[in-house]
């Protein structure tokens, strides 16, 4: 499974696009630009299992600053500023990682 059997490339480009510049990172935007909101929890879950590389059910901090890469392979790294602030977002129970219902809830609050 890779991410563009569950999403547009064309939607990926835009969204990836969108977002270049250091520190201009926007979770909720790039969730809505990438199609991910109108997703089926199903596919969403999917996206989640994309994005764990590690297979450790959980979305590290390493892991997260890497996120926009596993959407496109040339994408940037997040920033530590970025970073930190969407793992502030997701992180609900505050274990420093997100997990699995985790994800799907920031996709949702998008
Ligand atoms: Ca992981």
């Amino acid at each position: 499974m890779s991410m563009t059997d569950l999403l547009h490339a064309e939607d990926i480009k835009k969204a990836v696009g969108a977002f270049t510049a250091v520190d201009s990172f926007d979770h909720k935007k790039f969730f809505q630009m990438v199609g991910l909101k109108k997703k089926s929890p199903e596919d969403v879950k999917k996206v989640f299992h994309i994005l764990d590389k590690d297979k450790s059910g959980f979305i590290e901090e390493e892991e997260l600053g890497f996120i926009l890469k596993g959407f496109s392979p040339d994408a940037r790294d997040l920033s530590v500023k970025e970073t930190k602030m969407l793992m502030a977002a997701g992180d609900k129970d505050g274990d420093g990682k997100i997990g699995a219902d985790e994800f799907s809830t920031l996709v949702a609050e998008s």
